[in-house]
């Protein structure tokens, strides 16, 4: 994890818009005090499957929203803040694959790449699981440390669909959330994932396949 310990001069190793957003924290809070931000995620999946209503359900009202360089593709940027913990958080371009088409999934791929991110959460539709899992299976095997977040629980479960989320976890081996952001459900159990992909040591991984036991 990009974690900074140090508790002076750290201002000065946080990007411009990180240090635009702790200024206004700063302007905002009575006691004028800052906290390090001890860790990045970013929010990526296709487009419409609830990232920025979970955006700013997690952030509140505090985001910076700016052009990605050389192209008129809009990100937000902005910080959660978790049981005294501040978490750098990114809005991704909605993007289908890590193998771009349009410049709104380049973008997206080229953020996963270039930032140093901790935990990336792809969100995806509860009603279309066997079109957006490509991607999860894309992120994986790419090494990203995921969690997914089956978002639009709600619709799912007017149409009568049920999602096994253990035997999904168990499969893929990365914590699964189910959610409908727009109710706020799902939204304590994410949060305590990303507490504790963040902050604690990982669990450990599933086994795949039969266990070789010693003779
Ligand atoms: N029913 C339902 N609608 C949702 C949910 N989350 C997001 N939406 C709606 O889905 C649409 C797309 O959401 P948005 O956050 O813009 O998706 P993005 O393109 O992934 O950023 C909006 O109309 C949201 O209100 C959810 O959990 N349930
Ligand atoms: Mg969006």
């Amino acid at each position: 994890m990009n974690c900074h310990q140090c508790q002076e001069n750290c201002q000065s190793q946080k990007p411009n818009w990180l240090r635009r957003l702790l200024r206004k924290n700063r302007q905002q809070s009575p006691l004028g005090q800052i906290q390090a931000i001890e860790g990045n995620i970013a929010l990526v999946g296709t487009p419409n499957v609830g990232k920025s209503v979970l955006f700013h359900r997690l952030t509140g009202m505090y985001v910076d929203v700016s052009n990605y360089p050389g192209t008129t593709v809009e990100v937000s940027r902005g910080v959660i803040k978790l049981k005294g913990h501040q978490i750098g958080i990114i809005d991704t371009p909605g993007m289908y694959s890590l193998v771009p088409i349009s410049e709104e999934e380049k973008v997206a791929r080229d953020l996963l790449l270039q930032e140093s991110l901790d935990a990336v959460i792809h969100v995806i539709d509860a009603k279309n699981l066997g079109r957006m899992l490509p991607l999860t299976f894309q992120l994986i095997e790419a090494g990203f440390p995921v969690i997914l977040a089956i978002n639009m629980m709600d619709e799912a479960d007017k149409l009568g669909l049920k999602v096994q989320s253990l035997a999904l976890e168990t499969e893929l081996g990365i914590p699964v959330i189910l959610m409908s952001a727009t109710l706020n459900q799902g939204m304590r159990e994410l949060k305590q994932t990303i507490l504790q992909s963040l902050f604690l040591s990982s669990p450990p991984k599933p086994t795949f396949g039969k266990l070789e036991v010693a003779p």
